[in-house]
């Protein structure tokens, strides 16, 4: 069993509503929501980040994909939405498996913390 969490999350072991999943790629609500939508776009495989993922353009291509899908799916394909890959201590990514956030649903600043 590994102990990656989106891993798990993907795989089913830890019980999780997706919003939306195809055969590479799983949509979950993050469990801390910075606004009223804020969805976690990740590929089954296990990448670690957007560094070691940029070789692996089908697999962008389908995260991409599936970014688009569940910005529509969650009514923010016209207001907008901002989507955001956290890469390393820099950027306080915390889980280190590729994943895009997805949030919407009320008017964002410029520039991010
Ligand atoms: P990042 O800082 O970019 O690595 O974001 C990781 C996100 O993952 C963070 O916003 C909180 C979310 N998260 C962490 N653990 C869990 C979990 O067990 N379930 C869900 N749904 N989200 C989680």
């Amino acid at each position: 069993m590994t102990d990656c969490l989106f891993c798990r999350i993907a795989a089913g072991e830890i019980p999780t509503d997706f919003v939306y999943e195809d055969d590479d790629v799983v949509a979950f609500r993050d469990i801390n929501p910075q606004a009223s939508v804020h969805i976690l776009v990740v590929p089954r495989r296990h990448v670690p980040d957007l560094t070691a993922a940029a070789e692996d353009s089908d697999l962008i291509g389908r995260v991409v994909s599936a970014v688009a899908k569940v910005a529509a799916d969650q009514g923010v394909d016209r207001s907008g939405y901002r989507s955001v890959v956290n890469t390393g201590p820099d950027a306080q990514q915390s889980v280190q498996h590729l994943h895009v956030h997805v949030i919407g649903g009320r008017q964002m600043d410029w520039p991010p913390g």
